[in-house]
């Protein structure tokens, strides 16, 4: 009887076990540009990898939908997996001439994963990532049979209006109080939208229901993205595939597969340090100390070496780096500049 009753208890409490800082992905960059440049980028915070396959799945809940009508709401599998600390891209693969307008290619070669190309897939595929500014999306992760959100973006069940008060075209989330009556400046149309570094999880249903609240004194229904977000102008994919947040300082003592690079020297004395990778190299980032990134480079070229400029902000301190492969193998180690 007794060990029944631990189990309940033990069911009872898993039941409200809420989200902690860094613990879960969460949206961490949504972008809404002209024609059918859209993408959403999710965070790792974590300094474990998190597979995807079977137990993440992306939704749009259009034009304010709170329903699960298949005609309605939009639902993306997610596949494959994420690693620590790092961003994953997705769009659409809108990619056929006569199909659809086609997705820049400045933007698709951002991509980790292509919502499939095929418009009449219907419920999955492109169509869930085909946000126009008045609908709204979650990660949803999957425990035992039940499915919930882990971050929500905008509000489901609400639709804002266009600066007509109208709901065609499609209106927007804006800039003012109560925020979804179309007036004052889009902020969810046209724009992309950063998630603060300083934001650590998703934002769950309970949290969502609060908007109302925190954010408008107690008008409610109001998602007021300035919160959690910064914005940025229409067709700005320049951030796209990594993203700044407090919760990697906490990690940044952790070394990881210090056997993929080889850095030299190190000490760093002069002008110059090179990295030399066992892969070739995706992407190179310092950050101070602070957890604060202070140098990036994206490489296209298939190279496994890489020449790093001394800067005097780099100046005696000790840095980070992180080098990412092309087959998604990250590294992190510690350099000392002198
Ligand atoms: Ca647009
Ligand atoms: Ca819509
Ligand atoms: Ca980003």
């Amino acid at each position: 009887m007794k060990k029944l009753y631990l189990f309940i208890i033990a069911l009872a409490l898993a039941g409200f076990v809420s989200a902690q800082d860094c613990s879960d992905l969460f949206i961490s960059e949504y972008v809404e540009g002209w024609n059918n440049n859209k993408a959403l980028e999710i965070y790792n915070p974590t300094p474990n990898i998190i597979t995807f396959t079977d137990t993440y799945r992306l939704i749009r809940w259009s034009n304010g939908s709170t329903t699960s009508d298949s005609d309605i709401q939009y639902v993306l599998p997610l596949v494959g997996d994420i690693q620590p600390y790092q961003a994953f891209v997705i769009i659409q693969d809108t990619n056929f001439p006569g199909q659809d307008t086609m997705v820049w290619a400045g933007l698709r070669a951002k991509a980790d994963y292509l919502a499939p190309a095929d418009y009449n897939a219907g419920t999955q595929g492109c169509r869930v990532v085909f946000w126009n500014g008045d609908d709204a999306i979650s990660i949803q992760k999957l425990s035992g049979t039940t499915w919930t959100d882990l971050d929500i973006f905008a509000e489901i069940g609400v639709r804002p209006l266009n600066w007509q008060g109208l709901t065609t075209p499609a209106g927007a989330w804006t800039d003012t109080p109560p925020y979804w009556r179309g007036e004052g400046a889009y902020l969810t149309q046209n724009q992309s939208l950063i998630r603060k570094s300083n934001i650590k999880q998703g934002i769950d249903r309970v949290a969502m229901n609060t908007y109302g609240n925190t954010t408008t004194g107690g008008f409610p229904d109001s998602f007021n993205a300035f919160v959690e977000y910064d914005s940025m102008p229409a067709n700005f994919f320049d951030s796209l595939g990594f993203h700044t947040c407090d919760c990697k300082s906490l990690s940044i003592n952790n070394r990881q597969n210090p056997d993929l690079i080889q850095i030299f020297p190190n000490p760093v004395t002069g002008n110059q340090v090179t990295i030399h990778a066992v892969e070739p190299v995706k992407s190179v980032e310092l950050y101070n100390m602070l957890g604060q990134r202070i140098y990036v480079m994206h490489l296209i070229a298939n190279t496994r070496e890489v020449v790093i400029d001394v800067t005097e902000d780099m100046r005696n301190s000790i840095l980070i780096v992180q080098v990412k492969t092309r087959n998604n193998l990250v590294s992190i180690q510690k350099i000392v500049v002198r």
